[in-house]
């Protein structure tokens, strides 16, 4: 969107949970004093996919592909490397189609902030099962319980090295605005799972359901010597599992590993000054851009 757009009409449905995640959001934006010239929205495709048509703070955002949400904004990032960006994605985007983007992310660690509206289900083509949906369970539109077991998100973040973990809930907008403004600040990846009732979809993970399970997470999960890094990841993991009650909060910080923008100054010193989106592409219609540096000296 550009500048000066207003946002638009709103069409998800009554009750959804994208609306405390949206909230709690633009809250965030504005309190981080992020705008349209230091701020970038990435969204999937889904109902999620939604957000940067309908933010109401005045922020750059692109609505890219099913699953490559956070190709698109690893581009935008190393591209420019000052820039805050935000993803929003679905649990079906993320863990489904996009999930090998989700684990090399982690790998990079790359200074940007995934947020996972996971509603169980893919919202928006009618509710199919998500990759968060339990086994055995039986939303609406399933013509049986699902065969397949979840997977849990904290785990596979944790172990594919994302270094700020969280978990939020939708309707809890004070906690989530909290959460998410850490997770913009934080240097390397972050990422919150989100829980966000689907109520047109999802009758299983209701707004009452969550709200009579949740519970504030109290865990001393910030890494400060790297003899800790395996004792708080456990601790965290630990934490995750949990399937009675349900912990919101940080699981796991560690500010110990280099982000992705810095092994870049590593070999190009003027980087963080010079980034690919402020040099000359063409001059007299001749390809000037220095990019080819960057990926030479990155290739793997
Ligand atoms: C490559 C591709 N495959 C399939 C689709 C169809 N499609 C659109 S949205 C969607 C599921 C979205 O589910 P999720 O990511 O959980 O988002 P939600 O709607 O629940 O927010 C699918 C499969 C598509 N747009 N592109
Ligand atoms: S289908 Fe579910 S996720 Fe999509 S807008 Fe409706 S309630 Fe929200
Ligand atoms: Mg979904």
């Amino acid at each position: 969107m550009a500048a000066d757009e207003s946002f638009e009409f709103n069409d998800w449905c009554v009750g959804c949970g994208n609306f405390g995640i949206l909230r709690s959001l633009e809250l965030a934006i504005k309190e981080n004093g992020m705008s349209y010239e230091n701020s970038v929205l990435v969204s999937g495709i889904g109902c999620s996919g939604k957000v940067p048509h309908f933010v109401s703070e005045k922020i750059s955002g692109v609505h890219t592909l099913h699953g490559r949400a956070i190709a698109f904004a690893t581009g935008i990032k190393i591209a420019n490397p000052l820039l805050n960006v935000v993803i929003d994605a679905g649990d079906g985007d993320t863990f489904g189609i996009g999930v090998g983007h989700f684990v090399s992310a982690g790998r990079r660690n790359l200074s940007m902030t995934l947020i996972v509206h996971d509603n169980g289900v893919y919202g928006l083509t009618k509710g199919q099962a998500s990759p968060t949906l339990k086994r055995g369970e039986k939303t609406k539109s399933l013509p049986k319980p699902n065969i397949n077991d979840p997977l849990n998100p904290i785990v596979l973040a944790i172990s594919s090295g994302y270094t700020f973990v969280a978990r939020a809930f939708a309707y809890d907008v004070q906690t989530t605005k909290e959460i998410i403004k850490k997770a913009i600040k934080h240097k390397g990846t972050s990422f919150i799972d989100l829980l966000q009732p689907c109520p047109t979809y999802n009758d299983i993970n209701t707004n009452d359901r969550y709200k009579s399970r949740v519970y504030p997470l109290e865990i001393d999960y910030e890494v400060k010597d790297e003899s800790e890094t395996v004792a708080k990841m456990t601790a965290a993991i630990a934490k995750a599992y949990e399937q009675e009650k349900i912990p919101i909060g940080i699981f796991y910080e560690n500010n110990l590993v280099q982000p992705y923008e810095e092994r870049i100054k590593e070999d190009i010193p003027d980087y963080l000054e010079n980034p690919p989106s402020v040099q000359e592409v063409a001059l007299d219609g001749v390809a000037i851009s220095d990019v080819s540096r960057l990926l030479l000296e990155k290739a793997v």
